[in-house]
């Protein structure tokens, strides 16, 4: 060996080795399973770290609930079990509720106006709230979840047709409240617990969004009428454990904001044409989808927005103005 070469073997060996000591593995955790828009966006942002990183920090992502369903996952967030979550913003309610006011009925026009909403001020905002809370997590970047929609057993084309009915939501007060407001009524539960419930006929339906309604196989638990009252439309969000933002160097911080970013945008392109296969393949399946006018949905959720909407007034005019 020539000399430049030998001295290259050795600084190389000397990496490796010196390598370990600093390298750390991060657990990224998501509810949805591999393949899924919100799982593959936070692999390629792991992906990117690692190679910024000369694989000083790595992510290992555990999809489809393996570490708990979402109330469990924030929780061990909080605590620094896990380091990078994706969830939606349902659940996070009950822990920092400066977020409920983008968990309200009919709070966005629809998911476009979502996307310049969280791409604006107002959403850089709401993470800066988040991780200014005493949630002990760093707020990221949003995630997109398009708009959740009701799936029953029987069909539902008006609120008069829900009475009776027995509606699972997500873990959040505010939700069970829209439900009954909506002409049902709202059962909380935990996701995982959704596909059995409906089969046992725990519930009679559900409500989300085409792609988790495809990959949680809940219409073939029975509920196959999907009615499009778009009652829903709730950003989802990437946070860090605060106790592993701590440690990391400021450098670090800002390549993890920047990847997050990327992440955002790169999580929306992926949704789309994920949506349109779901939608596609969900219509193969056999599930009807029933087109109606959604106003009267909106009109009964006006005590929802009201009630919960109360201390966001300000905010929920700019909101609104937002093109
Ligand atoms: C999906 C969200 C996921 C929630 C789930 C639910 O992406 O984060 O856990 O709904 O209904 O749309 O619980």
């Amino acid at each position: 060996m020539k000399t430049p070469t030998r001295l290259l073997a050795a600084a190389s060996a000397l990496v490796a080795l010196a390598l370990p000591l600093h390298a750390q593995t991060m657990k990224a955790a998501d509810v949805h399973p591999a393949g899924y828009p919100t799982v593959v966006a936070v692999e390629n942002m792991g992906k990117k770290i690692e190679a910024a990183t000369q694989g000083r920090i790595k992510f290992q992502m555990f999809p489809g609930a393996v570490l708990g369903g979402e109330k469990e996952m924030i929780e061990q967030t909080q605590v620094g079990a896990i380091q990078l979550l994706r969830t939606s913003l349902g659940p996070l309610g009950p822990v920092v509720p400066e977020v409920n006011v983008f968990n309200m009925p009919f709070v966005f026009r629809n998911p476009a106006h979502m996307r310049a909403v969280v791409d604006g001020p107002i959403g850089q905002e709401m993470l800066d709230k988040i991780s200014a809370s005493p949630a002990k997590m760093v707020a990221l970047a949003w995630m997109d979840s398009g708009s959740r929609s009701l799936y029953t057993k029987k069909p539902v084309r008006k609120p008069e047709d829900l009475k009776g009915q027995k509606i699972r939501m997500m873990g959040n007060p505010l939700f069970v409240d829209t439900m009954n407001a909506m002409g049902g009524n709202g059962i909380s539960m935990g996701y995982g617990e959704v596909f059995t419930a409906i089969q046992t006929g725990v519930v009679d339906g559900a409500e989300n969004n085409p792609p988790t309604l495809l990959t949680a196989n809940h219409y073939q638990a029975g509920a196959k009428f999907y009615t499009q009252t778009h009652h829903l439309i709730i950003p989802e969000i990437l946070v860090m454990s605060k106790a592993a933002w701590d440690k990391l160097s400021p450098a670090d911080q800002a390549l993890f904001r920047k990847a997050g970013r990327e992440a955002q945008m790169e999580q929306r392109r992926l949704w789309d044409s994920y949506t349109v296969d779901a939608v596609a393949k969900l219509k193969a399946a056999g599930v009807e989808f029933i087109e109606m006018d959604n106003k009267p949905f909106f009109d009964a959720t006006a005590p929802v927005r009201a009630k919960y909407g109360a201390p966001f007034a300000e905010l929920m005019k700019r909101i609104d103005a937002v093109k």
